[in-house]
């Protein structure tokens, strides 16, 4: 019985809960994405400063590559030192992992077929997360063509979705729903030339329940709030704000 209450007083009190809190009460969210291998301690320093005025929901952390990975730690104390927000990993391999975050994104590349990135690293990572108390979300993750090849395409080596195709986004979203996956992310990839389309991110929305994020190629207000329109629930801003800090304010009060 105790231990019931206390696993329900966690749930509740999980980032995935306040996620479906926000989605039920129609509130959008922003999840800052921060490349450790990209930002110096001063930069992070700014990112701070303009957090503390202009707040996003979530940060992430992570890329593709991790070159530097005693930055990552580094980082997510920094930020959680200075700011009250979230901290969710955003993997690219299942050692990118660091117990000082909140929870992790526990991303299985269901547009790929490369079972690397289905199951691979999981596995892998599987005994960590296992030892680490960081909350764990199954997310479906789908790589759309963003116009250009991207780090996670070449990474992952998978062929992204076509971005003209939301018939066969639909049916991969919704498998990854019937799967168990507790999010779904539709990623153009980082420096995308185009991000998803919105006809896309509509049609998604519409056949699945659990929250959907999306990412990739946002660096205006009018791109992030196309996707805003078109029913994303978290949207993912990474490389703009590394060149145009200003933009944080412009993203925050679209959210706000
Ligand atoms: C998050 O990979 C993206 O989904 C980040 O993309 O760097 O293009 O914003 P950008």
């Amino acid at each position: 019985m105790v231990e019931i209450l206390i696993t329900s007083i966690i749930v509740q009190n999980s980032i995935y809960h306040l996620l479906l809190q926000r989605v039920s009460q129609h509130q959008k969210s922003w999840a800052m994405l921060i490349d450790p291998d990209k930002t110096t301690l001063q930069q992070l320093f700014t990112i701070i400063e303009y957090a503390q005025k202009y707040p996003p929901t979530l940060f992430f952390v992570g890329s593709s590559l991790l070159m530097h990975p005693e930055n990552l730690n580094l980082l997510v104390q920094e930020l959680k030192k200075h700011l009250n927000i979230p901290i969710i990993l955003f993997p690219g391999s299942y050692h990118h992992l660091s117990v000082s975050a909140d929870a992790v994104l526990f991303l299985s590349l269901i547009s790929g077929r490369n079972p690397d990135f289905l199951i691979g690293n999981h596995l892998l990572a599987a005994p960590l997360l296992k030892k680490m108390h960081l909350e764990v979300i199954p997310t479906g993750y789908m790589l759309i063509d963003g116009g250009r090849i991207t780090s996670v395409a070449y990474i992952s080596n998978t062929q992204p979705l076509p971005n003209d195709k939301a018939d066969l986004a639909v049916c991969t979203a919704m498998a990854g729903e019937l799967l168990g996956m507790k999010l779904i992310y539709l990623e153009a990839g980082s420096g995308a030339l185009t991000p998803v389309p919105p006809a896309m991110i509509r049609a998604v929305k519409e056949n699945i329940q659990i929250p959907l994020i999306v990412g990739g190629g946002i660096r205006t207000t009018t791109d992030f709030q196309a996707a805003l329109q078109a029913g994303a629930d978290v949207i993912v801003t990474g490389n703009v704000l590394e060149k145009n800090i200003d933009l944080m304010k412009e993203f925050f009060q679209l959210i706000a």
